[in-house]
């Protein structure tokens, strides 16, 4: 019997995405043989509105030294990490220039390179030393550590309270989130405010985006859970918004109970999200078929391409594309390289089916008619870069929100 990690509560198996490597675990051909398979299950428990992974593989497995997500390789990314910073250094709930701003996750410095060039005192927790040490490179003043109820302690002995967390798509890659709410409750100032951003499950469920689950992400946000998750801290949610990043996310803002009055927006989403079943099991049994029908789906059209005799390749190695691909048993045979312009993840292979990943510039080079966007989530920016593949007459494929060609 597996147990919530909010309350828990059991948990109903929902769905079932078979056997999965690491998301970013683009690897050496020489190491296929060591490569770590995990199940990717996902359950759910009424009680706590949570939706999760059953199992997630340990932490140092995922985020190490060699950890190949890097942050900035979007520039409508850093664009948005930048504009973000400048608003809450406006934000008349908050005082950045006199307290400490923490970010959990603050990988090559994205969001934190604004924070040492404003002169704004600030720490990160980056347990990826790799990523961590680009940031340091932008003056970030970082940990190499996971955040926990004890790297906050520490934080705190030394540097004080925090007027701001800030956690962009990290907070639901940490199944220990007890550890975490221990951690934020001892490091925030009484009139501190935590804001993190996450891959939203409404957003997840209206596209089919089932890309979003893959071994990092351990939780899919609701504003139902999350609230229902601080409560027993005695923080409550005081602001909510949909943020377009990463396909659809949620930005949730949190205060200690009584210091700040909600905005009607909280008690808004918490109703349209009972309105929508996301507090229901049967919802997401019915996610479920729909994933099934869309791995389907996309095989069965890379497939008809084939027979045509014509190559598909892919844009973007990215973890999502990893669950697409395992679940979908997409290999070589169908989609014949990805291309990236990330420097650690070229002249290696994906994870599970080994699609060798080559450097974006060579995308351009070759004649492609058909591109799978392994990064949908940055369609925009993505035909604006390699726009000419379009205006050669390319067609872009993609599973969001229904498998088909993108219209040009
Ligand atoms: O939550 C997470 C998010 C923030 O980032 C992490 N767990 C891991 C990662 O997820 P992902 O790998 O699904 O992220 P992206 O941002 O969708 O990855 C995009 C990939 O595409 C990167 O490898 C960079 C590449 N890319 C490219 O080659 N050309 C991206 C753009 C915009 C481009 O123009
Ligand atoms: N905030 C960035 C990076 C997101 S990727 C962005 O939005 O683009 C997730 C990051 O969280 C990785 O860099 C990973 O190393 C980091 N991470 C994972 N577990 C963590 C933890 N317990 N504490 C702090 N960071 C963590």
């Amino acid at each position: 019997m597996s147990v919530c990690r909010s309350n828990e509560s059991t948990l109903e198996l929902v769905l079932d995405l078979g056997s999965q490597p690491l998301g970013n675990g683009f690897l050496r051909l020489e190491d296929f043989a060591q490569e770590v398979f995990y199940p990717l299950q996902c359950g759910f428990s009424e009680s706590s509105g949570l939706f999760q992974l059953i199992e997630q593989p340990s932490p140092d497995l995922m985020f190490n030294d060699t950890y190949k997500f890097f942050s900035g390789t979007s520039k409508a990314m850093s664009r948005h990490f930048s504009d973000f910073f400048q608003r809450l250094k406006s934000d008349p709930r908050l005082n950045l220039s006199d307290g400490l701003l923490v970010e959990l996750g603050s990988n090559d410095g994205v969001f934190l390179k604004h924070a040492a060039r404003a002169g704004v005192r600030h720490l990160g927790f980056e347990p990826s030393s790799g990523v961590a040490e680009e940031s340091m490179k932008f003056g970030v003043n970082v940990t190499k550590d996971f955040f926990s109820s004890s790297s906050a302690l520490a934080a705190r002995d030394s540097h004080g309270r925090a007027s701001l967390v800030y956690a962009a798509n990290v907070m639901c890659h940490i199944a220990d989130i007890q550890s975490v709410l221990l951690g934020l409750d001892s490091l925030l100032a009484p009139d501190g405010l935590v804001v993190f951003e996450d891959p939203y499950l409404g957003d997840v469920l209206d596209k089919g985006s089932y890309d979003q689950i893959y071994d990092e992400h351990v939780f899919l946000f609701s504003a139902t859970a999350v609230s229902r998750l601080f409560a027993p801290y005695g923080m409550e949610l005081i602001d909510f918004e949909r943020i377009s990043t990463h396909g659809g996310s949620a930005r949730y803002w949190l205060a200690r109970r009584g210091s700040i009055r909600p905005t009607p927006k909280v008690a808004q989403v918490l109703e349209s999200e009972r309105v929508k079943g996301m507090d229901d099991t049967r919802t997401f049994l019915s996610f479920a078929e729909r994933v099934s029908r869309s791995g389907k789906a996309l095989r069965h059209l890379i497939e008809s391409i084939r027979e045509d005799g014509k190559e598909v390749v892919a844009l973007g190695a990215t973890s999502k594309s990893t669950t697409v691909y395992n679940f979908s048993k997409i290999g070589p045979n169908l989609i014949s390289a990805i291309y990236d312009n990330t420097p650690a993840k070229q002249g290696l292979f994906s994870p599970g089916v080994h699609i060798p990943v080559l450097s974006d510039q060579e995308f351009l080079m070759a004649n492609f008619e058909f591109a799978f966007l392994g990064a949908w989530n940055h369609a925009a920016e993505i035909r604006r870069t390699y726009s000419e593949f379009g205006y050669r007459g390319g067609r872009w494929i993609s599973h969001v929100p229904v498998v088909g060609m993108l219209a040009e």
